[in-house]
């Protein structure tokens, strides 16, 4: 068997980690680090792509990459993220499967760039037209509208995401994009009140102040001074290469290719101002004759200035900031509030305000970026989550950045590791099994709905006498300390960590990408998300269609005594959803019956591109083995395997009546394709190596080619 030319041959160390031999974390590595030094920073794992950041930019992306990349065969060419998202749209468009792409890695590793590269590629390489053309502009461009109000400077990654998305594009029959629906996942709304040292607020805060005009900035009652606001942290509000003011201006652009009317543009950075003003308003304390202190507003000009914003009555929101009213047995009871709950319910209404405005957004996006659901033919979704966090201080917000990874990394292991290892038994193919770490038992610490810490917290939170985020983490510990008789999920092998030495008010978990400390302060406030009823009231009154909107729960019309769901409850529903979806799309219910050729009811593919922290990290059940084979990188069922190559062979050309594998296995025999190569299952063919695809390849091009000079010789015959 020869090969004429191929790119392997001038590929630097291995392209494939499958085909990696020795197979070791020190060879896996070894091979990341000689391929990225070379500036190769894509690796493949079958089909799952591996990417390093490579913190500055290469020239892989220009529009020759593109052309490289379309319509070519996965491994013809270098490793590479557009090969994915070609192979991504060729499959969705011309095998009419819906396609699924996941995005996985630490903060900072490069998700969302990848999943922007992605979009970007598809809408370089699908149909082009004035129609198509403006569906694929509002779809790009929602994205810099969502990073604005969803991403801020953290101090691993300057533009870091801080909720997590899932885009489904859909596309017509032809492959043309005809719109998009974004879901989102809670964002982390903390953010908006306070920012751990050397973190910024949400990047619209610092572009608005920065790009807007003069003019603007005077209705919005806003001076360009960060300093001048509390909810700005003041340390690092200017960031190295990120230039806000112009940001501000591209934010504004994407509004309006996406949709937006200027009206609603201008209702939406009211309420980014009022956010900025509520953060200005402060409390002092009032004595009451009872010996109580009673919250009053101290310098009202914030106030004031907020409440014109929002079309609010001064009186009502003031008022809401020194009582609440509290229903007991249907009687309204009001009472006051100290200073510090006043502070509370003041950055409670901020989270609310801005978060609630985030979810508005993207509801306004998908409504213009909606196809027409007739004509709806196929999906392809890019899931890009916050990445997995280790800070010194983690809190609740980590605490669900990090579940929400181990959810997918759960997704990953089944998609790939299992179902990898499962095909080979259900074709029947010699296979040492790879023992990987299932984080099964992590993802069902966090959320079993009896004893999960989500659980607990939940049930801490409406326990009634005095819960504090210390009691809620002595329940953790107590949990813990009577399992520890059983072979229970917490119980010594488990992931909930108890040591003595951990420090006070703390609680360390194992995850898939290393341990956590978490420091439960702040916790039960979090979870309870708790917003008074006084404060959704006085937003529902505004005299503003857009605030209004989101305080339904205001309307004294539909007064609802139902606590409202927490934090984490909302989060597990919701990351829920997304694992059992994929799940639901990609498999189909037979699918691990044995034999027979791949469901035609398989809707989605998934392809995975998996980023990685410029200091490489351990990948989990994947270099467990060492000196085996690892397996193989294409696969084909028979029967298109024989119509494709089938001209290679006098026996099998032009047709073969018996049995589509006899004919491939004498397809392989009269090629002498050397048997280590490959290995027969039961419906597919498994190949080791791209190369013998390659020579595959090559003698039909060459087959296809001497057959097109024949045809011609024989017309000029004629002519
Ligand atoms: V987080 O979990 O949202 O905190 P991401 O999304 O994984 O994180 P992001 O895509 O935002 O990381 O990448 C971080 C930064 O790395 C970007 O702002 C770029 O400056 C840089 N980056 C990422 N990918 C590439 C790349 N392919 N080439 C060059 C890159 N630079
Ligand atoms: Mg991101």
């Amino acid at each position: 068997m020869e090969v004429k030319t191929s790119l392997l041959d001038n590929m630097i160390g291995v392209g494939d980690m499958v085909l990696l031999e020795p197979l070791s974390e020190d060879s896996f590595i070894d091979n990341l680090r000689k391929r990225f030094d070379h500036n190769e920073i894509y690796t493949y794992i079958g089909s799952v792509v591996i990417s390093i950041n490579p913190y500055r930019s290469l020239p892989i992306y220009t529009p020759d990459k593109v052309e490289e990349y379309r319509n070519r065969n996965f491994y013809e060419l270098s490793p590479h993220i557009y090969a994915l998202a070609d192979e991504a749209y060729r499959s969705l468009r011309d095998q009419d499967k819906d396609q699924c792409i996941l995005i996985t890695g630490e903060s900072g590793a490069g998700k969302t760039e990848a999943s922007k590269l992605v979009m970007s590629y598809v809408a370089a390489v699908c149909g082009k037209g004035q129609e198509v053309n403006k569906v694929k502009e509002q779809l790009l461009q929602s994205n810099p509208v969502l990073e604005a109000f969803g991403n801020a400077k953290t101090v691993r990654n300057d533009n870091s995401s801080r909720f997590g998305k899932y885009m489904d594009i859909e596309f017509d029959f032809k492959g043309d994009p005809l719109g998009g629906v974004i879901s989102n996942y809670l964002l982390e709304k903390s953010r908006v009140v306070k920012q751990p040292r050397g973190e910024r607020n949400f990047h619209v805060f610092y572009q608005l102040l920065s790009g807007a005009s003069d003019d603007t900035l005077k209705k919005l009652k806003l001076e360009r001074d960060f300093s001048k606001y509390n909810y700005l942290s003041l340390d690092s509000a200017a960031v190295n290469g990120l230039d806000d003011a112009a940001n501000f201006r591209t934010v504004r652009n994407a509004m309006q290719i996406v949709g937006f009317m200027e009206d609603e543009m201008q209702s939406v950075l009211e309420l980014v101002a009022a956010v900025l003003k509520l953060g200005n308003i402060e409390f002092k304390p009032e004595s009451r004759c009872n010996g109580t202190d009673e919250s009053r507003v101290k310098d009202k000009n914030d106030l004031k200035e907020m409440c014109e914003l929002l079309g609010i009555e001064q009186s009502v929101l003031e008022r809401a900031f020194s009582y609440r009213t509290v229903e007991a047995k249907m009687e309204k009871v009001s009472t006051t509030l100290n200073v510090s709950q006043a502070y509370y319910a003041r950055d409670a209404l901020a989270k609310n305000l801005y978060s609630r405005l985030f979810s508005w957004l993207v509801t306004r996006i998908n409504e213009s970026i909606k196809a027409q659901a007739k004509t709806r033919h196929k999906v392809m979704g890019v899931l890009d989550i916050y990445g997995f966090e280790i800070f010194e201080d983690n809190s609740f917000e980590q605490f669900i950045i990090n579940y929400c990874n181990e959810k997918l990394q759960q997704i990953f292991i089944e998609l790939t590791l299992r179902e990898e290892q499962e095909e080979y038994v259900r074709e029947g193919i010699e296979w040492t099994n790879i023992e990987y770490f299932n984080n099964a038992v992590i993802c069902d610490l966090i959320e079993n709905n009896q004893n999960g810490i989500l659980a607990m917290l939940d049930e801490e939170c409406l326990r009634p006498g005095t819960v504090t985020d210390e009691t809620f983490l002595d329940k953790l510990n107590t949990v813990c300390a009577e399992h520890q008789h059983f072979e229970s999920r917490l119980s010594k092998n488990s992931k909930f960590l108890t040591d003595h030495s951990l420090p006070h008010n703390c609680f360390r978990i194992q995850h898939y990408a290393g341990k956590v400390l978490y420091r439960v302060e702040g916790f039960m406030d979090k979870n309870n998300d708790l917003l008074y009823r006084d404060l959704s009231q006085a937003m529902y009154k505004a005299n503003h269609s857009l605030i209004k909107q989101l305080f339904p729960e205001g309307n004294p019309a539909k007064v609802n005594l139902k606590r409202p769901p927490t934090a984490g409850f909302q989060f597990r529903a919701s990351v829920g959803t997304f694992s059992f979806l994929m799940m639901l799309q990609t498999f189909p219910a037979d699918s691990s019956s044995c034999g027979g050729i791949q469901s035609p009811r398989q809707k989605s593919l998934p392809h995975f591109h998996r980023l990685f922290w410029s200091v490489i990290k351990r990948v989990p059940g994947l270099m467990e083995t060492e000196g085996e084979r690892a397996g193989y990188a294409f696969r084909q069922t028979y029967e298109p395997c024989l119509e494709r190559y089938k001209m290679l062979c006098k026996r099998t050309w032009p047709h073969w009546r018996g049995p589509a594998r006899e004919g491939v296995e004498v397809l392989m025999t009269d090629l002498q394709v050397p048997p280590e190569e490959f290995s027969y299952g039961r419906s597919k063919i498994f190949i080791r190596n791209p190369r013998t695809l390659f020579f595959l390849e090559e003698r039909r091009k060459q087959c296809l080619e001497d057959l097109a000079t024949l045809i011609q010789k024989i017309y000029r015959g004629w002519k």
